[in-house]
């Protein structure tokens, strides 16, 4: 049994792997496959929208099981932001310290209490032949006032999940697991890869 992760993000490949490590399925990200891949522009507004893009697209070519996975930071001060733009929210190539520059800087004047925010995960998993299948998973906590820890990848190093007082950058990638919005996800997905 074999899926394609449809991600060139090394650290959701990453957190992919692992999870499928323990699974008899064996599992490849986009950074091994080197097939003559379409370049995918996310052009659609909400995370459902982009995960199924991805899948879809390379499913068509591959004609094997693929998983996509759209997420997210998504910060109630700012109004939603960085939501589905996350990846490029100082701009493009994505550029993670940028990114983390530019919440912190947002929001300088905003009190801890009001820095809750949650991290989005949604799955698309299109299996040749059968309908595409979604899954989402949350995880709630708040902005940090400075970054701490490099674990992880993306806005882990400003992100205090609920419950601790320190980042998921700060977090060993097996704490990480057991409480991210990708493993949420991925759990739901689990009864579905049976099918694979
Ligand atoms: P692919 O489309 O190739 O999968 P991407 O990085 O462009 O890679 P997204 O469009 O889904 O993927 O953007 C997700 C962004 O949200 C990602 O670049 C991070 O900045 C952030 N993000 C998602 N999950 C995260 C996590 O577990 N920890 C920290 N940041 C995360």
């Amino acid at each position: 049994k074999k899926i394609i992760i449809a991600t060139k993000n090394k650290g959701k490949a990453a957190e992919f792997k692992a999870f499928f490590n323990k699974t008899g399925i064996e599992a490849y990200s986009l950074l091994d496959v080197n097939n003559q891949l379409p370049e995918i522009e996310e052009t659609e507004k909400t995370f459902e929208g982009n995960a199924a893009l991805k899948a879809e697209k390379i499913a068509d070519v591959l004609g094997v099981p693929v998983l996509a996975d759209d997420s997210g930071l998504i910060v109630d001060a700012l109004n939603g932001e960085p939501g589905v733009y996350s990846a490029r929210y100082a701009g493009e190539p994505t550029n993670d310290q940028a990114n983390i520059d530019k919440v912190l800087e947002k929001m300088q004047a905003i009190s801890q209490e009001k820095r809750t925010a949650r991290f989005i995960c949604v799955l698309a998993l299109v299996i040749p032949d059968s309908e595409t299948i979604f899954c989402t998973g949350y995880c709630e906590g708040e902005i940090s006032s400075e970054q701490a820890g490099t674990n992880g990848f993306g806005y882990d190093p400003i992100f205090i999940p609920a419950g601790y007082s320190i980042t998921l950058a700060q977090l060993s990638s097996k704490e990480k697991n057991k409480i991210s919005h990708r493993s949420n996800a991925i759990a739901q997905l689990e009864k579905w890869l049976q099918n694979i």
